[in-house]
């Protein structure tokens, strides 16, 4: 049995996300964990918020709220968000638990010991308004190229132009508004990614199966010379995890707290202790530690292509320098973005749809569906409505709902509530298994090597088989001259419906439960016997005849939607 580590990137605590964030890393990453789950291998799936940095801090500062009380509501937020969307994490953290902390804390003490942190003195804006360090995008002024009044520390939201805070013209503190800002000497500590070059080097080189999307932006990451310069790991904040090496003080670093970036990594390995500490699992270092059984563990981690250089660079050096048997990365899985109706999805604009919206209109398979089938893989993609209508139309609907809903009709009003007893396979029954297996194969294929677009391509045609055949066999005419036969069709038919269910399950769980709710069983067993998995439901089985499985979007709802949707969300 084969064990996977599965990780999808952890969304930040600050507001509810889009969908282009959900398709860009927990919802393929659930994919595939429900997919390795159904052929029987041990997954351990984790995600979590992320729940340091400004943007917390500022979002907190918002709702007018202490960011501790701010994050936990938040988590529940997120939380009752990917169980709508049936995100089966097997853990959903924090990257605020005492766990992260301490797990940060060790790591940041190995790394020193290992000479791989060294303290630099930096000037820092101080606003003694506010008593404190104000870190980049504290601080607001006028932008030095185009003038715009409102550019941040970091960068220009105008000219896009990246800055410095002593770059701005009248800088002024975004708190409290004070223009007394000074510059300070402030001690930090950076991370020497440099001396790990090679090292990353040789490991990136060796991931000669990765997809091209992160491999090239990894790449470019370490040969820009600028991708894996030394880096800041602490920052002058209230909101975040202490600095310190493992339990003890660090001198020089009182009231500093370790960057987002350096602790968001390590809440992988934090969150499978959460797992254990939660009472749902037993020993998290056998997923995590080489030496304590996970060598025979696949790694795999999924994300949008932004987050590629922290994972491809600035985590294993974290990892790998620490010079301790943690478990690397075995693969990793980028995705480019989802725009949406002719722009981008934007948070701070409040532009697209947002999850909490999505599941008030409709169930989650609906967008699960849409979204997998359409993932942003090879180059960015694009939602809109009428797509989305069209495929949940087809797709889901004329193809999938259609076939599950007339063969069970019609089996009640010929056979009964029973699967039907009777008659042997034909040519036409030969040919269909011949051609499920070669699909089936093909499907397998492609979820195993987590390519999702075609993962839903196959599946689909799957679905089309079912219905070609039953075009073809025609058992409502059949039914007329040889009852015997429509009576085998039927059976197939119903059986059909149950492979459908097991296939389905990982793109559209709620459907497959459904399907199997409605054939009265719980065998979920994977068709690797095509025709032994079409036998699972024997004559004189008791089915109902479900409920519509999917309703199809009316072009009313349809521009409904559009219109309520074209403007920023409240
Ligand atoms: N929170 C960025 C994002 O949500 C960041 C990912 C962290 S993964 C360790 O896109
Ligand atoms: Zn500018």
């Amino acid at each position: 049995m084969a064990r996977h580590l599965i990780t999808s990137a952890i969304p930040y605590i600050n507001g509810i996300k889009h969908l282009g964030n959900l398709v860009g890393s927990q919802l393929p990453a659930d994919l595939f964990a429900r997919y390795c789950r159904a052929r029987g291998d041990e997954v351990l799936f984790l995600c979590a918020t992320d729940e340091h940095g400004t943007p917390a801090e500022l979002a907190a500062a918002k709702a007018g709220q202490p960011v501790a009380d701010y994050c936990a509501e938040m988590w529940q937020v997120q939380k009752r968000l990917s169980d709508g969307f049936r995100l089966s994490f097997d853990h959903f953290g924090r990257s605020s638990s005492p766990q992260n902390h301490r797990l940060t804390q060790h790591f940041a003490k190995r790394l020193y010991e290992q000479g791989l942190i060294r303290e630099v003195s930096e000037t820092q804006m101080y606003s003694p308004t506010d008593g404190r360090y104000l870190p980049d995008r504290y601080i607001e002024g006028t932008c030095p190229n185009c003038g715009f009044d409102s550019a941040r520390g970091d960068q220009c939201d105008n000219c896009t132009k990246q800055l410095d805070p002593v770059d701005l013209i009248e800088p002024r503190s975004v708190i409290s508004g004070a223009t007394d800002l000074e510059m300070r000497e402030t001690k930090h500590l950076y991370l020497c990614q440099s001396q790990m070059k090679d090292e990353l080097e040789a490991w990136i080189d060796s991931k000669t199966d990765w997809p091209i999307l992160t491999t090239s932006i990894a790449k470019k990451w370490l040969n820009d010379g600028d991708g894996l310069r030394d880096r800041g790991i602490t920052r002058d904040l209230d909101w975040g995890i202490p600095v310190k090496r493992g339990d003890e003080d660090w001198p020089g670093m009182e009231g500093k707290v370790f960057y987002v970036w350096f602790d968001a990594p390590i809440e992988y390995i934090a969150c499978a202790k959460e797992w254990v500490d939660a009472g749902k699992g037993s020993d998290w270092q056998r997923w995590w530690r080489t030496d304590k059984g996970a060598s025979d563990v696949t790694y795999t981690q999924f994300m949008g292509k932004d987050n590629v250089p922290f994972h491809a660079l600035s985590f294993p050096a974290t990892i790998l320098g620490s010079r301790e048997p943690w478990k690397l990365v075995d693969y990793m899985k980028s995705f480019n973005y989802l725009n949406y109706d002719g722009g981008q999805f934007s948070t701070s604009r409040g532009r697209g749809v947002f999850m909490d919206q999505a599941l008030e209109i409709l169930p989650a398979d609906y967008w699960r569906w849409w979204l997998l089938s359409h993932a942003p893989e090879s180059s960015d993609a694009e939602f809109t409505w009428d797509n989305f209508q069209a495929s949940v139309n087809k797709d889901l609907a004329d193809v999938l709902g259609n076939f599950v809903s007339r063969v069970t009709k019609f089996c009640r009003s010929k056979f009964g509530e029973e699967v039907p007893t009777g008659g042997t396979y034909g040519a036409q029954e030969e040919a269909l298994l011949e051609r499920l297996t070669t699909r089936i194969r093909e499907y397998e294929h492609h979820m195993q090597a987590m390519e999702v677009r075609k993962s839903a391509a196959a599946l689909r045609a799957i679905w089309v088989d079912g219905n070609e055949y039953l075009q073809e066999a025609a058992p409502w005419s059949t039914f007329k001259e040889d009852p015997e036969r429509a009576a085998m069709q039927i059976r197939l038919a119903l059986n059909l419906i149950r492979l459908y269910a097991v296939l389905s399950s990982p793109f559209i769980p709620d459907a497959a439960a459904a399907m199997l709710a409605a054939m009265r069983t719980d065998d979920t067993s994977w068709p690797d016997d095509v025709p032994g998995g079409l036998d699972a439901l024997a004559p004189g089985h008791a089915f109902d005849v479900p409920e519509v499985l999917f309703s199809k979007i009316t072009d009313d709802q349809r521009e409904d939607w559009q219109a309520r949707f074209s403007g920023a969300r409240d």
